[in-house]
């Protein structure tokens, strides 16, 4: 395993990139259907209504907004409207993700090598495709440098999610990962849907609830239940697994929320097709009381590492915790440059009310 000499992007990416959590971490479905006049959902995809609701997260705040890792880019909060939209119930598995690449013989950023071309200073050696992946240090580290827990694999990536010594067998229910931005686009793209906005996913993830800390209510263990796949114990260096499960998890293994979609905090970050902006939701509030499908800023901007360009990531993941990252809080934000996969995220796809994107 290599750590910060491959100096090209995938990897100046990883070694540059804040990586969270590394950087950090049935509805009455067909009853609405007929009312909406809307076609029969497509299978394993359930109907988000649509409508308007409080937006992000506060700081230090309490509520809603109640987080462990200080970050102001989900403030402030602001309101925002969504038209309805078919949603898949949860994140796209390795066997969802297979079909796609028998049909259409992808093949992932991952799995590309680099060429000189893209990295003319790179030396030969480097020029090896392969992802970012999660390993915990076998002692405790200070929390200030992620790459004690974060690292580029060569031959890592959605078929070998920890490297090449490692493979899918048993793994067809969990959800791709090292699935770079361009990869989960192919795959929707593919599927006759779209990846959800920022906003949609927000919406979506609150599941009907209004100003919520997370996305089953404001417990969060309620009646002491686990409620969504994140990290127990001394981050990064011990995974408890008091919810059942170190590392990742097969998808639907919590309780879904209120629209009957899994896995919206928790498991795996998901790709969101806006670019991100830490000033974005500034904007927004300062435009107006009010906006209507908001499709993200028109370039992307990250003040921590201006060079790259990203998209918002959301939900958390298996790594967030209370001492680090704790972005299962449903408002809060994350990031990632659009051609970085890691063993963390993810995507699910949505679909309009009339049929394709
Ligand atoms: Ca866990
Ligand atoms: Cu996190």
């Amino acid at each position: 395993m290599r750590k910060l000499e491959l100096k090209v992007t995938r990897s100046q990416l990883w070694v540059r990139t804040f990586i969270l959590c590394g950087s950090c971490a049935l509805l009455a479905l067909s009853a609405f259907a007929q009312k909406a006049n809307v076609t029969p959902g497509p299978n394993g995809m359930v109907w988000i209504p649509g409508g308007e609701f409080e937006m992000g997260a506060v700081t230090n705040g309490h509520g809603s907004g109640e987080m462990a890792m200080p970050s102001n880019d989900a403030e402030p909060l602001h309101r925002v409207r969504v038209d309805g939209f078919w949603m898949d119930k949860t994140t796209v598995t390795n066997e969802e993700f297979e079909k796609f690449v028998k049909a259409t013989g992808y093949v992932t950023i991952a799995e590309r090598a680099p060429t000189k071309e893209e990295f003319p200073t790179a030396p030969e050696e480097n020029l090896v495709a392969g992802s970012v992946v999660f390993t915990a240090p076998d002692h405790e580290v200070a929390l200030n440098n992620h790459f004690q827990w974060w690292s580029y694999v060569k031959g890592a990536n959605w078929r070998h999610p920890l490297g090449p010594e490692s493979d899918l067998k048993g793994k067809e229910k969990y959800p791709v990962v090292h699935v770079a931005y361009p990869d989960a686009e192919a795959y929707a793209k593919w599927a006759g849907k779209r990846l959800p906005t920022e906003a949609e996913f927000e919406f979506a993830a609150r599941g009907g609830l209004e100003k919520k800390t997370y996305t089953w209510g404001d417990e969060f263990r309620p009646g002491g239940k686990w409620m969504a796949n994140t990290y127990q114990g001394k981050f990064p260096v011990t995974d408890k697994a008091d919810d059942g499960f170190t590392g990742l998890a097969p998808v639907a293994k919590f309780p879904p929320n209120g629209y009957g979609l899994y896995d919206m905090s928790g498991n795996v970050w998901q790709w969101c097709s806006d670019w991100y902006r830490a000033d974005y939701y500034a904007e927004l509030a300062k435009a107006g009381n009010l906006t209507i499908n908001p499709q993200g800023p028109d370039t992307p901007f990250d003040p921590a590492e201006p060079n790259e360009k990203k998209r918002v990531h959301r939900g958390g993941s298996f790594l967030c915790n209370d001492q680090y990252c704790s972005r299962y809080i449903v408002g809060t934000r994350g990031k990632g440059e659009i051609t970085t996969g890691t063993n963390h995220l993810g995507f699910r796809c949505v679909r309009d009310k009339t049929g394709g994107p």
